[in-house]
């Protein structure tokens, strides 16, 4: 098995070129977008070995993704094409500046994953399984499909990864809450953003949200804590300041991109606040380019960042 596994649902993903709303727009461009194939993308192109899987459509979406993540690298051998239903979508617009996704996935292909549908022992071989709350909000069987995944993974002492990725155009935060936060109790590795655990604790008092995460088993990595990262493994708190970024075109994908580099950090033997910072840059790189995770970079790409490695422009 690939040393990091990861699953959910990957969808066409269709924009207006520029900022625009796609009622004033002509055309639209395709790409495709799924959190945990843009983590695999974000890892596989740090050089660790992942492998991804999911059900698609068998239609030209579907095929589309599948090629994509096999030309990055990413082992797809697990995942499945139906015949039955398609492969979802999603379009992203700008109205008045404000960002607005519109999801037409019900029903996809992935909604219809289930536990029995799990290669167990592909997850035993695995050293990190990764899952995010998006994949638990598609269907009462892509939850099942997920905390089955997890246990498999605990009793073959697999380390989780969890990413809550809260998505309330996909359920309610009351429903939310009673599937997240079990599993933020099951990870080893618990990955939210400031605001998501604001909403998921019901309080802004990092206080009492510290005191929270630190009864959890899991190391949590709070992304975007004003303009930092905080680490929290029980014992101690750490802050990291955010990698800045040149400019800002499109923050969608950046907790993706996070998560990748935090992973590959942790596989190439760093502590988590060593990898906060390699997660951190990938982050900011994947912002100032359109798309989820077109600019995720390379391992070199990281080094030069960092200043290990000289730019050399021609
Ligand atoms: O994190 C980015 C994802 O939100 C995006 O790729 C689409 O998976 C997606 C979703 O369900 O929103």
């Amino acid at each position: 098995s690939p040393q990091i596994i990861t699953f959910g649902e990957s969808m066409a993903l269709f924009m207006p070129p520029e900022h625009k709303a796609i009622e004033r727009a002509a055309s639209l461009e395709q790409g495709f977008g799924g959190a945990e194939s843009n983590v695999a993308i974000g890892l596989a192109r740090l050089g660790s070995s992942v492998g991804w899987f999911g059900a698609l459509g068998n239609d030209p979406f579907g095929k589309i993704i599948l090629k994509a993540l096999r030309g990055e690298g990413v082992d797809t051998s697990r995942a499945k094409m139906s015949d039955e239903a398609p492969t979802g979508m999603m379009f992203r617009e700008h109205v008045a500046g404000k960002l607005a996704v519109h999801y037409f996935r019900k029903h996809s292909a992935a909604s219809r994953m289930k536990p029995e549908d799990l290669d167990e022992d592909y997850i035993r071989g695995a050293k990190i399984l990764h899952v995010t709350g998006i994949t638990t909000a598609l269907s009462e069987d892509c939850r099942r499909t997920v905390r089955r995944a997890v246990d498999i993974a605990k009793e073959a002492g697999v380390l989780v990864s969890f990413d809550p990725n809260l998505r309330l155009k996909l359920w309610s935060i009351e429903e939310a809450r009673q599937t997240l936060l079990p599993l933020a109790e099951a990870a080893d590795y618990f990955l939210p953003g400031w605001d998501e655990l604001v909403q998921l604790y019901e309080t802004e008092d990092y206080s009492e949200i510290k005191e929270r995460l630190n009864a959890l088993k899991a190391v949590t990595v709070i992304k975007g804590k004003g303009d930092a990262t905080v680490v929290l493994d029980g014992k101690s708190e750490t802050e990291v300041p955010f990698y800045p970024a040149d400019k800002v075109v499109d923050t969608v994908g950046a907790g993706d991109g996070f998560c990748a580099g935090f992973l590959a950090g942790l596989m190439k033997g760093m502590t988590p606040v060593e990898a906060v910072t390699l997660a951190s840059v990938c982050g900011s790189l994947v912002v100032q380019m359109r798309g989820d995770w077109e600019a995720l970079p390379e391992w070199d790409i990281v080094q030069q960042r960092l200043g290990a490695k000289a730019w050399v422009e021609r």
